[in-house]
């Protein structure tokens, strides 16, 4: 089929208005978030239900044009960016937005692909009930990119990756078929687990289109705090501290460099409302038992006694918890304002994050002096963005490889929560294990025969 008469049958499934060819009004659909990727889609397609997606799907396929999924685009290693060619179809779900039901009993949402994360949390708020997946992205973000790149965010150390909020996903395929699996159960052993395969597989498998989440009861009190510390140590010491005296309820614990809120003073007019220090820890506890406060400020009082923490704030009412939280979800802004930043999403072992800051360190000083580093991240579940402020020139893939080899020196990932993307499919090849790379591929091409879904993404060079 030529791309005229594809577009036309295209047109035939989503009408007019869900079809957008013209230069001006792809631009939206042409690049990520941070400019970092520029691809030229054939056009962009927007279903309005499931079977116009297989509808769309099968038209592409029959045609042998690819499909590039795509969401809220608030993703950071532009796996929602076409390629240059010119060839490639965006398929985007934000027509497809519906919140289909809540279930308060058995908490859980069943949600299109479409609807924005905030959306959905506003809509089992009402009811008593919380969707607990946290991002700084959450008021564009939406669900069917959030399961699809498996978003972590700054709650994942109570709640989990958005992995384990899936219970039911209904996905189509790389053949056009529509897969029903919206089942809102919490067991379900009834042989493989097929939807993980499309979770945080960043649209490469098939395409999410309405998801069934696991919701939980709200807490009812929650404390926030910000604890000024002199080390990463020292902030590890603070979270083996917080497990002991509220561990259970803790559901945030992000550490930031004092670099990083100096940033976000300077261009974002916040104020820190604590002195200057090398480290600050925003910790987080919720809870629906009262005595939440209470057991909080204890072991407060005891961390700035032994001096593991040399100062501290808990806020008091819910627009200071926003100022606090301001600051952390500032970081990326700030970080942007400064100039260009090289971005390492990566994961380590909790207790090998300080001598991994002081390697990495040490490695990025000694072959790009005039680097910034802009530490920060949820190091409550390993988690550290470990992100790098360099002149134009530099070239980002040396400095790429010299952090991801230290990150393997302590057994750790080149992406924690942001996925590969296109941006990391080099360091992923050069990273992994060829037998993991194998067994990946071996799905990828029983999944998607012809290389159509996402080409490019996560993997590079498969052949159909
Ligand atoms: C966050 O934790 C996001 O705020 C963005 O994952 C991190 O800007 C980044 O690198
Ligand atoms: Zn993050």
């Amino acid at each position: 089929m030529q791309h005229k008469s594809l577009i036309d049958a295209l047109s035939k499934v989503v009408g007019d208005r869900g079809v957008v060819t013209e230069v001006d009004d792809l631009v939206p659909f042409s690049h990520d978030w941070r400019h970092m990727f520029h691809g030229r889609p054939l056009c962009a397609v927007l279903p309005r239900n499931t079977q116009e997606v297989s509808d769309v799907v099968r038209l592409c396929v029959a045609a042998g044009v690819a499909i590039v999924p795509f969401g809220g685009n608030t993703g950071l290693s532009g796996g929602a960016t076409p390629d240059q060619s010119g060839q490639q179809v965006v398929l985007s779900l934000t027509r497809m937005s519906a919140i289909r039901d809540i279930d308060v009993m058995g908490e859980t949402i069943e949600v299109e692909a479409g609807c924005i994360l905030q959306t959905a949390q506003e809509a089992v708020d009402e009811k008593g009930l919380l969707l607990p997946i946290t991002l700084a992205a959450e008021g564009s973000a939406r669900i069917g990119g959030i399961v699809s790149t498996n978003a972590g965010g700054t709650n994942v150390l109570r709640y989990g990756m958005a992995r384990s909020r899936v219970l039911g996903l209904e996905v189509v395929t790389a053949d056009g078929q529509i897969i029903n699996g919206l089942r809102r159960l919490r067991k379900d052993n009834a042989g493989y687990d097929w939807k993980q395969w499309f979770i945080g597989t960043e649209g490469t498998l098939g395409i999410v289109t309405a998801a069934v989440l696991q919701l939980t009861s709200k807490p009812r009190y929650r404390v926030t705090a910000l604890l000024a510390v002199s080390s990463a140590a020292n902030a590890l010491k603070l979270l083996c501290a917080a497990r002991g005296a509220i561990g259970e309820t803790l559901t945030g614990f992000e550490l930031m460099s004092g670099a990083a809120l100096a940033r976000v003073t300077r261009h974002l007019q916040l104020k820190v409302p604590l002195g200057q220090a090398d480290w600050y820890v925003l910790l987080e506890a919720s809870s629906s038992l009262p005595g939440l406060r209470d057991a909080t400020e204890v072991f407060l009082g005891e961390v700035l006694e032994n001096e593991i923490a040399s100062d501290g704030v808990v806020a008091e009412s819910e627009k200071q918890e926003a100022d606090l939280w301001a600051l952390r979800e500032s970081i990326t802004e700030a970080e942007g304002k400064e100039g260009r930043s090289v971005k390492h999403d990566v994961s380590v072992p909790i207790s090998a994050i300080p001598e991994f800051l002081q390697v990495a360190d040490e490695a990025v000083m000694r072959i790009f002096p005039e680097a910034q580093i802009n530490a920060f991240g949820h190091i409550g579940d390993g988690n550290l963005h470990y992100n790098v402020i360099v002149p134009q020139s530099l070239d980002a893939l040396a400095l790429n490889q010299l952090i991801h080899d230290v990150v393997g020196t302590f057994g750790g990932s080149i992406s924690a929560e942001h996925g590969i993307g296109q941006y990391r499919v080099d360091e992923l090849t050069r990273c992994r294990a060829p037998a993991e790379l194998a067994i990946a591929r071996q799905i990828k091409v029983a999944l998607d025969p012809q290389n159509l879904l996402n080409p490019g993404k996560v993997f590079s060079n498969i052949k159909p």
